[in-house]
């Protein structure tokens, strides 16, 4: 019984650590362009426009050391390019900024005028899971959805069946205290 209790708990917990794998999300900020001054002002917006940006995803900012860097502003300052309030000021490439919480962030490149060249993203974090929101990434994420509902699928089975093993045990220990009352 004891055997039973620890696979079925072993399963779960690679149910769930699957599930977890798959919602996690490293989005390239610029895609193959990486952190550099766009060609047009709306570049990065574009970019992160089809995008779902989900608590637990990264946002990876490519670029060399010394030639860019990354500010993490406030919404007045990000629109304004201006540094009077900077939460958070990243100078060695390539920069990782884990997405924790929900909310919106503002970044921007802060050598020279970068910044007013369109070196800027603003983004949405969100609890929904994260998504590239290209066509192709899309079928990734649909099989991934299907994956998921399978692996939910075999956790409900399991949760059940371990109710059921629960149940089972329940009442026999009651049957067996019950007996132990008559004699
Ligand atoms: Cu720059």
């Amino acid at each position: 019984m004891a055997q039973m209790y620890i696979s079925l708990f072993l399963l779960a917990a690679m149910g769930c650590l699957m599930m977890g794998r798959v919602s996690a999300m490293n989005h390239i900020v610029g895609g193959s362009f990486g952190w550099i001054i766009p060609k047009n002002l709306s570049f990065y917006q574009e970019w992160a426009k089809p995008r779902t940006f989900g608590v637990g995803d990264k946002l990876v900012f490519l670029y060399r050391t010394g030639v860019h860097n990354v500010l993490q502003v406030n919404e007045k300052d990000f629109n304004a390019c201006t540094q009077k309030e900077v939460i958070d000021m990243l100078y060695s490439g390539p920069t990782i900024m884990n997405l924790t919480e929900p909310g919106d962030y503002y970044y921007y490149c802060g050598v020279g005028t970068h910044c007013e060249a369109g070196q800027k993203l603003a983004i949405t974090v969100t609890t929904a899971e994260g998504s590239s929101g290209t066509p192709f990434v899309l079928d990734t994420a649909s099989a991934n959805i299907t994956s998921n509902g399978s692996t939910s699928t075999n956790t409900t089975n399991i949760k059940s069946s371990a109710n059921s093993v629960h149940k089972i045990g329940v009442v026999s220990g009651l049957l067996s205290f019950f007996l132990s009352l008559l004699i």
